[in-house]
């Protein structure tokens, strides 16, 4: 057996069930002689964002894998890794190294030098009968610990030598570890002195498969529940207690609680501080749990702080606050009432927007038409970069876990097209939605090819304004002189080029009836693009962080 044979063998052992990859390299070959099913992109970058949204989408159960070619595949994969290093996803990348007699040589792309700031573990493998150790190391490291990709780098001259004996290779365990019981014990007293304790739960809970605890914990306390981009859909925001997500833009109610609070639980989060989601307001308590200790008072100085599994850690404080509590709160009807009361005026000031009448349409017009239509527990989106995000996160109710992928650590233009099409490959039974703007599509469009050849009937949701409208506010004299904004294209003529189902929409009246029609285009197995020709909206849901009343305002 060579040495790609036995990566395809252990890629077998360990589930993998699509590699998805571009050539050359020899384990596409190799996996496809193993019954493991290819996916061929038409850039590295889609691919890995596939590999990263099976990951995601699975809890880290089943694990994406990418591999590539040694040089320029490397060198394009870049994007995709980073943006699964920034998102925390746990994907195993596979790329082909230069042959080793000239690897060290310049000027050529060494993975193992330059993705050791964008993985959790990088090596190379010089010898055959070191592929198995690496390859059990790298699946270690996705099942264990903090997600972030791991790779092994094989110098192409390594895949076809033999390997020496027979293949030992066992499937990786995968463990939890919880927190510290003294910790969970003060926390639990801290929580239960609380008077207006807020949650805010990040991606964490996703992959420890806490939602039911969550959901626990938060009836318990009476406590209201915020979610990072990335937490997005691990409590149901139709739940009473819901406020929404708390991205760049947000619901009224994230904002007011927040502020308001006297104690913030942030649970299998980071607090990373990025500009697509909300600091905590200064003189709250905050306690911090969280999987990975370096997260700890990284960005956010917490006065608790319990480390480890979000699952076990919910389940410890349940325990410990269940003994410790006589009976309810008695704050739940107050609570889920002006939940309600300010989301019903903030939804009321927006109105005007989700059900324009205008013309070009409102992208806030397509997003509520679409909530309305798609059956929300069957139903995977994402969003893109740049306005589509702070559109699309604060108005749309995600009902179940995961059926929301949301992510903003760092917002690669072009990423969501790479999740809707992951999230399709495991999950063939959900609608699988990208939304996302004529500038995200400029990086990626051309995958749209690979959503018809790879039989992934994905719904893609564009909105077009033939502009880089969030930039307008920042570009104003580059644009009046030399049209540095402008973009242009016929997408929806793209799509049928490609083979897919492509409808260009102009009219606020045919929305509906075209988003009915892509969702059974979809059904019967063809690949959908919706080209919205859209306003160049610029106005999103933020708030002013000293006021107590919130604005709309445009950025
Ligand atoms: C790879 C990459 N380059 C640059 C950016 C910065 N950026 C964010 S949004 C945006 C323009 C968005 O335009 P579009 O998708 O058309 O949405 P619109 O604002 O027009 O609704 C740019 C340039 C980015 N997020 N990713
Ligand atoms: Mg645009």
């Amino acid at each position: 057996m060579n040495v790609a044979a036995a990566i395809a063998e252990m890629l077998k052992r360990e589930g993998v069930e699509f590699l998805i990859g571009y050539p050359v390299n020899p384990i596409i070959e190799a996996a496809a002689e193993a019954d493991i099913r290819t996916v061929i992109v038409r850039q590295e970058r889609i691919g890995l964002h596939m590999a990263d949204a099976v990951s995601r989408i699975t809890s880290g159960e089943t694990i994406g894998v990418f591999t590539m070619q040694h040089g320029p595949g490397t060198e394009n994969a870049f994007g995709g890794v980073a943006q699964a290093y920034g998102e925390s996803s746990p994907i195993v990348v596979l790329p082909a190294g230069y042959r080793r007699a000239i690897a060290g040589v310049q000027p050529n792309f060494s993975s193992f030098l330059n993705f050791q700031h964008v993985s959790k573990s990088v090596e190379t493998v010089n010898l055959p009968s070191a592929i198995g150790d690496a390859m059990r190391r790298a699946f270690t490291g996705v099942r264990n610990g903090r997600p972030r990709p791991t790779i092994v780098e094989v110098p192409t001259d390594v895949y076809t030598e033999e390997l020496p004996g027979e293949l030992h290779y066992r499937p990786v365990p995968r463990t939890r570890s919880g927190p510290d019981p003294d910790a969970v014990a003060e926390v639990a007293r801290v929580l239960i002195a609380a008077e207006r304790p807020v949650i805010y739960a990040g991606q964490g809970v996703h992959y420890a498969k806490a939602w039911d605890a969550l959901r626990e914990l938060a009836e318990l306390l009476e406590a209201p529940v915020t979610t990072s981009l990335g937490g997005k859909s691990a409590f149901p925001e139709t739940h009473p207690l819901s406020l929404g997500t708390a991205g760049l833009a947000l619901p009224r109610p994230v904002h007011d609680f927040l502020q308001a609070s006297d104690v913030i639980f942030g649970i299998g989060c980071s607090f990373t501080n990025t500009s697509f989601g909300q600091a905590m307001p200064k003189g709250k308590t905050i306690v911090h749990a969280t999987l990975d200790a370096a997260d700890i008072n990284k960005d956010q100085e917490c006065d608790y702080a319990l480390v480890g599994d979000a699952e076990l850690t919910l389940r410890a404080l349940l325990t410990a606050i269940r003994a410790q509590l006589d009976g309810p709160r008695g704050r739940a009807e107050a609570v889920t009432k002006t939940i309600a009361q300010g989301r019903e005026a903030w939804l009321a000031e927006w109105m005007p927007l989700l059900t324009s009448e205008e013309t070009p349409i409102s992208p806030y017009r397509v997003i509520w038409e679409l909530l309305h239509t798609v059956d929300l527990d069957n139903t995977v989106i994402t969003h893109d970069a740049g306005s589509p995000r702070d559109q699309l996160s604060p108005f749309w109710t995600s009902t179940v876990p995961l059926s929301y992928l949301g992510w903003g650590k760092t917002t690669q233009l072009g990423y969501g097209l790479g999740l809707a099409l992951g999230a399709k490959l495991v999950r063939p039974d959900k609608l699988c939605i990208n939304v996302w703007g004529d500038a995200a599509i400029g990086f990626t469009g051309m995958d749209f090819e690979t959503a018809v050849r790879e039989r992934l009937p994905i719904l893609s949701i564009l909105f077009n304004n033939f502009s880089m409208a969030i930039e307008l506010p920042i570009m104003r004299t580059a644009t009046a002189k030399y049209r540095s904004t402008d973009i242009s294209g016929n997408y929806a003529d793209m799509a049928k080029a490609f083979g897919g189902y492509g409808e260009r929409v102009t009219d606020p009246a045919e929305i509906l009836p075209a988003i009915k029609r892509g969702i059974a285009k979809t059904q019967e197995g063809t690949p959908v693009l919706l080209e919205f020709i859209t306003a160049q909206e610029t106005r999103t849901s933020v708030f002013n962080k000293k006021q107590a009343a919130p604005e709309v305002r445009g950025r």
